[in-house]
């Protein structure tokens, strides 16, 4: 059932399900950027969102349950901006969501899609999800018409239309900056990889993982899956990574054994704070 954590009291009439599409979409929204809010004048602006970032619309019965992990080290004026953009987004979509920054621990190399499979793991132990995003702190969906919801046989990939690429994709097969699962999709292709450490490449092997597990990548309109990506200069501790090329040629060889099935971590902390659930994990290092 999708009642149990953060339900809704048992008491009073039922709610009706809320309207598909939402009432309170808007369309385009203009994303700026300065100045950074501070995290308690965000929760102010958002007094429904309860600890842990989590949120159900209070005057219908949502229809989507969805999980955002955002994989995360160090980019604090991102992570404000995306809180302070998303809960308003997702509010207006009418969705049962909660959001799981996945913080890793210590110096070693940055491993996105490592930190994904965890968030994975640890966001369905609190509800049974029904549809999971993998969301890069600094992409701002700049449309609410993109909805933060899972397509029933296949992946989804959202940011098709990022401005950082002129609002286009960059190859037919990007899968990267925001993409969407169900658990059983998940499953289904053995998760991530999690051998890709530094930047680069983890979205390619993601994108291949769905294709051979007998899936398809669907999408949304480009002028309806449009981003800004906040700016930044490569981070310290995320350097391109060099194996990435060798990794890939390896992809089908390598996701039946790689992934889901063989993540191991060691959970550091989990904090419900007022706009989100904050996961620190030790995830290891590059061998
Ligand atoms: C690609 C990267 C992706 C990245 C996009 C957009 C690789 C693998 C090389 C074969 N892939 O080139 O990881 O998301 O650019 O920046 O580096």
């Amino acid at each position: 059932s999708h009642n149990s954590g953060s339900g809704p009291p048992a008491t009073g009439p039922p709610l009706k399900d809320c309207q598909i599409p939402s009432p309170l979409l808007v369309g385009p929204v203009s994303v700026h950027l300065s100045p950074p809010m501070s995290l308690e004048e965000i929760r102010q602006r958002n007094p429904l969102v309860l600890p842990g970032g989590r949120y159900r619309p209070p005057d219908c019965e949502p229809r989507h349950h969805t999980a955002i992990v955002v994989p995360y080290r160090n980019r604090q004026t991102h992570l404000r901006a995306l809180l302070y953009h998303l809960h308003p987004f997702l509010q207006r979509q009418q969705i049962h969501y909660s959001i799981y920054i996945v913080q890793q621990w210590g110096n070693s190399t940055f491993n996105r899609a490592k930190l994904l499979n965890v968030g994975v793991r640890e966001a369905l132990r609190d509800e049974d999800w029904s549809c999971i995003f993998l969301h890069d702190v600094d992409l701002l969906p700049e449309n609410d018409h993109n909805t933060y919801t899972c397509h029933k046989q296949f992946p989804t990939h959202l940011s098709v239309a990022m401005d950082k690429f002129r609002y286009r994709l960059p190859y037919p097969q990007y899968f990267g900056g925001v993409s969407a699962v169900t658990p059983d999709q998940y499953m289904k292709m053995n998760g991530f990889p999690n051998q890709y450490w530094g930047w680069g490449g983890e979205d390619d092997d993601i994108a291949a993982r769905v294709r051979l597990s007998g899936m398809k990548i669907v999408r949304p309109p480009v002028a309806i899956g449009h981003y800004k990506m906040i700016k930044h200069k490569g981070d310290r501790g995320n350097e391109q990574n060099p194996r990435r090329f060798d990794l890939l040629k390896r992809t089908r060889l390598n996701w039946r054994s790689d992934g889901l099935n063989s993540l191991t971590y060691e959970l550091l902390s989990k904090e419900l704070e007022p706009l989100y659930t904050n996961l620190t994990v030790n995830i290891g290092d590059d061998p």
